[in-house]
């Protein structure tokens, strides 16, 4: 018997018991089949109520980002068609990268519990310590010219962002050109990995690292001032699984969009939710450091920065740097 298929039939019920019988003429397998799996179900960390005569009930299930449990909540076409889960990698880009040589299919996902050399833009290091956070990285071949490469950038940060905001009290914030904040703080980050040739993309690789579980106190050093976690500001710990299947929704979504209608939608639902646009911002780029306020986004996903001499400037890549910490 597909375990997968029995889980969802607990989980579309998990309103009321659904008897053994039920069970097994749904599935077409004997009472006692259903009964193994159940058993293995529950060994696995599910907790499964079952009260004579009436059946079975899906109580609660395990917080693991295991493939079982992100199927259950997909309601995707094409992002997750294909999901490898480790318990701890290096970096769940490197598995991607790595099945993107083999000819990985787009919509390919690697998820881990853990990552041990978590990484985030220009050399730096994320933190992905286990079953706190979602780290996950996504395969795409977008076949669009390299210089469209920053789109997809925006569009990944107004994609997460959309899906996170399900979860929260309040709205997040996007930071230039696609750090998720709340108050300020990082909830989460994204690295953007292209490879292209000089006519077209070849794959895109879209690494999301979003704190979920991490309680006060979790975050030291630097971070305890710079990061936070959805459950800070939700109040109760999240289900990871659930999150992720939010997440790939609303990307397909936007990718959809962006496929089709080009990157309008995307630019002006960005412009919306950043806080950077209007702001006096310092940005370092790879040459130098442009100082002035954040005017808009270019139609190619650039940022305009108007200088304090009137002059404007396109940056294309780059940080902002910070200002104050925040209250
Ligand atoms: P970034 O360069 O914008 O952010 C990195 C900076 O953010 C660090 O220097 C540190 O100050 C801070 N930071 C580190 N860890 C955390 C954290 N857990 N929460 C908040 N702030 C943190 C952002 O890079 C891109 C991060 C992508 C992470 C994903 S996880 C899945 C995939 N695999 C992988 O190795 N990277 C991506």
């Amino acid at each position: 018997m597909n375990k997968n298929r029995l889980l969802q039939l607990l989980m579309a019920h998990r309103d009321r018991p659904v008897s053994g019988q039920e069970i097994s003429d749904e599935l077409q397998v004997s009472r006692t089949a259903v009964w193994k799996q159940i058993e293995e179900l529950r060994k696995n960390g599910y907790e499964i109520e079952a009260a004579s005569r009436r059946g079975y009930r899906l109580v609660r299930f395990p917080d693991r980002v295991g493939t079982e449990e992100i199927m259950l909540h997909l309601t995707t076409e094409r992002l997750g068609c294909s999901i490898i889960y480790n318990d701890t990698v290096t970096s769940t880009q490197e598995i991607v990268r790595e099945q993107a040589e083999k000819g990985g299919v787009e919509g390919l996902i690697a998820v881990a519990n853990e990552q041990v050399e978590g990484r985030g833009r220009l050399g730096r290091s994320w933190q992905s310590s286990p079953e706190q956070g979602i780290w996950m990285s996504l395969l795409l071949r977008p076949q669009v010219p390299p210089r469209y490469a920053p789109q997809l950038t925006l569009l990944s940060a107004v994609a997460l962002a959309e899906a996170l905001d399900g979860y929260l009290p309040e709205p997040t914030a996007i930071k230039w050109p696609n750090d998720i904040r709340i108050h300020k703080r990082k909830l989460a980050g994204i690295l953007t990995e292209m490879q292209a040739d000089m006519d077209e993309v070849q794959t895109v690789i879209v690494g999301m690292g979003i704190n979920v579980n991490q309680a006060d106190g979790d975050f030291t050093g630097e971070l305890a001032e710079k990061a936070a976690s959805i459950r800070q500001y939700a109040g109760v710990r999240q289900s990871r699984p659930q999150i992720i299947a939010s997440i790939l929704k609303s990307y397909e979504s936007w990718y959809n969009e962006y496929l089709t209608n080009g990157f309008g939608a995307v630019k002006a639902a960005w412009s919306n939710k950043t806080d950077t646009l209007g702001s006096f911002i310092q940005v370092e780029t790879s040459r130098q450091t442009v100082e002035g306020t954040a005017l808009c986004i270019t139609d190619e996903g650039a940022l305009q920065v108007q200088k304090t001499d009137g002059s404007i400037q396109t940056v294309h890549s780059g940080e902002i740097l910070d200002g104050p910490p925040p209250e």
